[in-house]
């Protein structure tokens, strides 16, 4: 992870980051970002492990703020913009933050809840400040939490190292080819590692460049695309589904030979359907490299970028990463087309979740992190089938808990007894959707939609929510949710 500054300091007047018309180099990167960590420490010599939040919009200032809040020694941890007052509450709360980071022009600040007596310092103001002497930082200084959720009603927050980080960007950059002649668009949100590892930090790892576009707009895109010289793209199943759609619309010969002339285009967070990566080709003659990864270990399995890039597959494992399958019982898998649990091992695994030693504990056997994720090894490639928890849901690229919404569900006084699951969708992957049972006959669902989306972040609020007499049980009197499914 250091090296990533001590790499700066080497690409100098190249271009790292480019936000509409300006563009910034690694001299001011490295120069800015050693200011606003002097800023920070005030009088102290090392933040010391610090948890300092980033509540920035996507451009050059999280930058800034991110590798000023790592070389003060402080532990980053990102913040949704898209979080409700309640969600910031558990985020804040959870990992005892006592200062964010954010800028002026951050209209989510007003998310920020009033009663945590938090710091609020604004980017603009900071990096004004003299640059004084660094930290002197290890590998094993604790460095980002990024929240995911999980089976627990609440996000965990998923503590790494600068060796775990650097470790998940070296894998890449060695697998994928970056190079200093590579430039990205940015188009995915900043506290998930998608955004934060494979599309910020590999790129500036190399000396490549970044267009932060600020999130995703299909129009958008598609114009950058047609009209700039980017190499590689990354993005979640969801952004394709939307490309497709935007291509199939158009006839601009400009934006299919941008996405034609592209070095490399890569999918994960979620399965690209293999539909989607015929589409795909059929239209800009590219073959989607899939891969798949995880917060608590970065990217593990991917496609070959020089080999064979098959549709529903995500390939072997990426340098450094070991793998392997268990049965139900606990046995490894070792036959070909045999089901499993994917295991996993090495120098890019996560330290622990915040404040859950017991979830840790049991999220690891023999030092290898049990991913919840089933697999089969099918020709040389891995093939996931989907995850052990019928709790956990991902919609859009986001992971969902079932249990955090059916938690606010419950708070609703009209609401007797409520299930969360998971629809297929064509676009989102999965929707979030909702059988409940009712106290009052007057319960109207969009009243109810409208009522979590006060509570929770709009990709997690019910897309549909039915009023039955009764959930379907078991002999246990617990909820079936493989019954309800059917329901949907
Ligand atoms: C939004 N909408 C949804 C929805 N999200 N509908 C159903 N399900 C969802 N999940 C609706 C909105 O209500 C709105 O409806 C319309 O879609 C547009 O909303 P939006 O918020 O403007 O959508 P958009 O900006 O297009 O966002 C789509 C997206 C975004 C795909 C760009 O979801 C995204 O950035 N996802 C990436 C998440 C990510 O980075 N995951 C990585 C996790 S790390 P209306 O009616 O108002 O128009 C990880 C590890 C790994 O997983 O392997 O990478
Ligand atoms: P997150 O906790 O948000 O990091 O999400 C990680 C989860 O996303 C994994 O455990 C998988 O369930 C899922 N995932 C990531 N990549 C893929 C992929 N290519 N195909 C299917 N699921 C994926």
């Amino acid at each position: 992870m250091l090296n990533l500054f001590k790499k700066a300091d080497i690409y100098k007047d190249r271009t790292a980051i480019q936000c509409a018309e300006d563009e910034f180099s690694y001299l001011y990167l490295s120069e800015k970002s050693v200011a606003t960590a002097s800023c920070l420490l005030g009088d102290q010599e090392d933040l010391e492990e610090e948890r300092i939040g980033l509540l920035i919009t996507p451009d050059i200032n999280y930058v800034i703020a991110l590798w000023g809040i790592w070389k003060a020694g402080g532990i980053a941890v990102p913040l949704s913009l898209s979080a409700k007052e309640s969600e910031l509450e558990h985020y804040i709360s959870d990992s005892e933050i006592r200062r964010i980071v954010s800028s002026k022009d951050c209209e989510e600040q007003k998310n920020i809840p009033q009663s945590a007596g938090m710091n609020i310092e604004n980017i603009e103001d900071i990096s004004e400040a003299p640059s004084m002497s660094l930290p002197t930082l290890s590998n094993d200084r604790k460095a980002m939490i990024i929240y995911t959720s999980g089976t627990t009603n609440k996000p965990k927050g998923v503590l790494t190292t600068h060796g775990n980080i650097e470790a998940q960007i070296t894998a890449l950059v060695e697998a994928w080819k970056w190079t200093k002649d590579d430039h990205i668009p940015l188009i995915l949100p900043l506290h998930h590692i998608h955004g934060i590892i494979n599309s910020l930090c590999c790129p500036l790892f190399v000396g490549a460049k970044i267009s932060m576009l600020g999130g995703f707009d299909v129009d958008n895109v598609c114009k950058e695309i047609a009209q700039s010289n980017y190499t590689v793209f990354t993005a979640v199943p969801t952004i394709y589904f939307s490309l497709i759609e935007n291509l199939e619309r158009t006839k601009e010969p400009a934006i299919f030979n941008g996405f034609k002339n592209l070095r490399l285009m890569m999918s994960g967070s979620a399965a690209l359907a293999p539909e989607i990566h015929k589409k795909w080709e059929a239209l800009t003659g590219q073959k989607i490299l899939e891969r798949y990864g995880m917060t608590e270990v970065g990217m593990a399995l991917s496609n070959k970028i020089d080999g064979e890039r098959r549709p529903g597959a995500v390939g072997e494992p990426l340098p450094n990463v070991e793998i392997k399958l268990e049965d139900e019982t606990g046995n490894e898998v070792t036959e070909e087309g045999e089901i499993g649990q994917i295991l996993l091992k090495g120098p890019q695994v996560f330290k622990g979740y915040q404040n859950l030693p017991e979830k840790t504990k049991a999220a690891f056997k023999d030092g290898w992190f049990l991913t919840g994720d089933v697999a089969v090894m099918e020709d040389g490639y891995y093939r996931l089938l989907g995850r052990e928890s019928i709790d956990i849901i991902k919609s859009g690229g986001y992971k969902i808990s079932a249990l955090e919404i059916e938690d606010v569900l419950l708070k609703n006084e009209n609401i007797k007894e409520c299930a969360v699951i998971a629809k297929n969708d064509e676009k989102w992957g999965e929707i979030v959707v909702a059988a409940i049972t009712v106290n009052s006959d007057s319960i109207e669902t969009k009243e109810l939609q409208e009522w979590c989306s006060k509570y929770l972040s709009g990709y997690k609020v019910p897309r549909i929510i039915k009023v039955l007499d009764q959930l379907p049980k078991n002999a246990m009197g617990k909820v079936t949710k493989s019954d309800l499914k059917k329901l949907f």
